[in-house]
């Protein structure tokens, strides 16, 4: 059944039984978890809902929030309501310095990736700092949303010297493919992962509610000859990954 005629054919929203938002809630709600509001999938504009329940766009309004503060719907901005997707976990070891797209090919999925910024600039002090750049040294910036089977994992903001990287427009998919035809594939890397709570512009982005847990990831990448190429931010969705790292005595 689809959601418009669920919504259509339900027995009407009377004042008597408590609250409208509340009923409308519970109705959303019980769609969600019949399966006929499918993880991921658009539920129908504020005014569609509407006119199948007879309710104002007020109440259909309040109804959404209710649901999005209780992490069932995330909003996107410019794009509409969704059932959030509860995120299958994956599993990534922290021992062996591979790539997004490896990781993933692994597993069998595919990947794919918005360019969120492309470009050539003058570096912050973090970057001059991370980086060991010398005095008018230019740094290239990468933004990406990384997906894998279309679903939205991590944000990688990467800052690389600019003879490493000179054109950051070259990199269409693997950033570690480019290096590996440039021969400047890192070797070793230092990563320093911490939590946060995920603030309104990359929530929207991985498709979470905001105040979703987080984890910060900057990565720190050196060459054979122990020069640094790599600074990356990185922001990752907690309810996507396990970090897993193996101790031996
Ligand atoms: C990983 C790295 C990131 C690197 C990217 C390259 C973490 C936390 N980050 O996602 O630093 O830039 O791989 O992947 O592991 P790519 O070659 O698929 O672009």
């Amino acid at each position: 059944m689809n959601i418009a005629k669920y919504l259509r054919d339900a027995p009407a929203i009377e004042s008597g039984n408590g609250p409208r938002y509340m009923q409308l809630r519970e109705r959303l709600s019980d769609a969600i978890g019949s399966g006929v509001l499918a993880p991921g999938s658009a539920l129908p504009s504020e005014r569609e809902i509407g006119n199948l329940t007879d309710l104002s766009r007020v109440t259909v309004r309040k109804a959404i929030q209710a649901l999005v503060e209780t992490g069932d719907i995330v909003q996107r901005q410019g794009s509409g309501s969704f059932v959030t997707e509860r995120a299958e976990r994956l599993q990534q070891s922290l021992s062996h310095l591979t790539s997004f797209s490896e990781d993933m090919a692994r597993r069998g999925m595919t990947t794919s990736v918005r360019m969120l910024e492309q470009s050539v600039c003058l570096p912050s002090p973090d970057e001059i700092a991370a980086l060991g750049l010398a005095d008018g040294e230019s740094v290239s910036r990468l933004a990406r949303l990384r997906m894998a089977d279309d679903r939205p994992l991590a944000i990688e903001r990467a800052s690389l010297p600019v003879d490493i990287l000179p054109n950051p427009v070259e990199v269409t998919a693997s950033l570690y493919d480019v290096l590996e035809r440039h021969n400047c594939r890192p070797i070793r890397a230092i990563q320093k992962i911490s939590a946060i709570n995920l603030e309104d512009d990359d929530a929207s982005l991985l498709g979470v509610p905001i105040g979703a847990a987080g984890l910060r990831i900057e990565r720190r990448s050196f060459l054979t000859s122990g020069r640094v190429a790599e600074f990356t931010k990185s922001i990752y969705r907690g309810d996507a990954y396990d970090f897993v790292a193996e101790l031996r005595l």
